[in-house]
């Protein structure tokens, strides 16, 4: 086991993963830009490196900053977190060559899950139902307008290397679809350097479900069932519940096995993520996620496992602590992202937090960094601060969930708060009932 990590990253994911080394025994090095001297992981670390200024790529992008720090600490591995560096194929290429163990798949995986034709190819072959369209990269208009009128209008143009909602155009008919492809393949090239995009059947109203996986370099491989994901603004997710209420006990363990079985087959290493659309009872893979991700709590919640220790074990070499047979699935939990926003506008709302009170009790978690007299500072992401509630059932964990956010107190700033009060007491968001698309319809329709 490792004596002493280098946590890549900032906020509460920093502070979440110090957490899983502190109880394991491991050491920490906290590094940080000059804007968050005063950050709550910084002053738990073990140590501290300062590596640069407030912008994140002169700080937490900064890779010969971040190599230095673990080198003059003694790190023996290096944890990114989530964003960041955390699924940078190159990034997890220099760490190995610097005799550091990433936390993190191998840079081969991350690079081959980054393009997403070669993801949709590799999944497909190992199993994993995808959505019907281009067997690849789109060429010629003519091949382009061939597969359009085979799979059937709408489709979406997506580009190969965007992902998380970048690049991608939904078309209607066959006059726009040429237009479509040129438009995407413009931006595609400015934005990722890489102009190949692909076509899909543009499903209109899925869920977002995501599994979440587990592998050892023993080859073991466990899924920790799925998370509905679909209430979401412009890509950026709002609240995340587990399990999905649109799933039965049965399609879980379905999904789950033809998940592990192509994970397995892939001989991929290290937490991931499955992300599929769901709609009409069927699984359609779009792209997996290559790290920990925000809102892997539900699923401790539910499963009762540690998935940043089960990380850090499974990235020095130890097996599983549990096999597949283990996990028993457990209640329900609801994850709200509280960020330093504007409820209903969502413009950043940075500045010093006066009063601070954090729910608590049974069933009630809070990971933020934030406290008393802490200033949030304008450079970054806006998310301060994660609610999660755990109860025996959806109604349960509803009504835990109410009570808790009712004692929230963050004073000085605007938080999301107002925005899940109103949420949770809407009568499709209590029944389930809702889609990709609910969340922003919901928004559009207030006044
Ligand atoms: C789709 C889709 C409908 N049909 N692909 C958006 C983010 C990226 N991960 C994939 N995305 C979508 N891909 C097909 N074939 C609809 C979306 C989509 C979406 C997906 C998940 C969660 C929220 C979304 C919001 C808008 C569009």
């Amino acid at each position: 086991m490792f004596d002493k990590v280098l946590i890549a990253n900032r906020g509460e994911i920093a502070l979440r993963i110090h957490r899983a080394c502190q109880e394991m025994g491991i050491a920490t090095v906290a590094v940080h830009s000059t804007a968050d001297e005063d950050a709550m992981h910084v002053r738990l670390a073990n140590e501290s490196v300062c590596i640069g200024p407030p912008a994140s790529k002169d700080s937490y992008l900064n890779i010969p900053s971040i190599i230095a720090a673990a080198e003059i600490t003694g790190a023996d591995a290096i944890h990114p977190g989530y964003g960041f560096l955390s699924e940078s194929d190159k990034f997890a290429e220099i760490v190995a060559e610097h005799k550091f163990e990433f936390i993190g798949p191998t840079a081969d995986h991350i690079r081959l899950m980054g393009d997403k034709i070669s993801a949709k190819k590799v999944v497909k072959k190992l199993g994993i139902p995808v959505v019907p369209g281009s067997d690849g990269e789109v060429t010629g208009i003519m091949d382009a307008k061939k597969i359009a009128k085979d799979i059937g209008y709408p489709v979406i143009v997506k580009a190969a290397s965007g992902g998380g909602g970048r690049g991608m155009k939904v078309v209607h008919s066959e006059n726009e679809l040429d237009s479509a492809i040129k438009a995407c393949k413009k931006e595609a090239g400015a934005s990722f350097g890489d102009d190949a995009v692909y076509l899909e059947k543009y499903l209109t109203l899925p869920r977002h479900i995501e599994f979440q996986i587990i592998a050892d370099k023993h080859g073991n491989v466990c899924h920790l069932g799925e998370r509905d994901c679909s209430l979401q603004r412009r890509h950026q997710k709002v609240l995340e519940e587990a399990p999905s209420p649109a799933l039965n006990s049965a399609e879980r363990t379905r999904m789950g096995d033809v998940v592990s079985k192509a994970i397995e087959g892939l001989g991929y290493i290290g937490v991931g993520t499955i992300e599929f659309l769901y709609e009409n009872g069927e699984f359609y893979f779009i792209e997996m996620n290559t790290r920990l991700q925000v809102e892997h709590p539900i699923t401790e919640m539910i499963t009762g496992i540690d998935l940043v220790r089960e990380q850090i074990r499974v990235a020095s070499g130890l097996p599983l602590s549990f096999s597949q047979e283990d996990i028993k699935f457990s209640g329900h939990a609801i994850e709200c992202r509280i960020n330093a926003e504007d409820p209903f506008t969502f413009v950043p709302s940075p500045g010093k937090i006066g009063d601070y009170h954090t729910p608590g009790g049974l069933g009630v978690r809070v990971d933020s960094g934030i406290y008393c007299g802490y200033t949030i500072p304008p450079y970054y992401d806006s998310m301060i601060a994660k609610l999660i509630v755990h109860g025996k059932t959806r109604n349960e964990c509803l009504m835990r969930l109410r009570r808790a956010l009712g004692e929230y107190v963050i004073d000085g700033i605007k938080t999301t708060i107002p925005l899940h009060q109103s949420l949770i007491r809407e009568t499709d968001f209590i029944n389930g009932a809702y889609d990709i698309h609910w969340l922003e319809n919901y928004l559009n329709n207030m006044d």
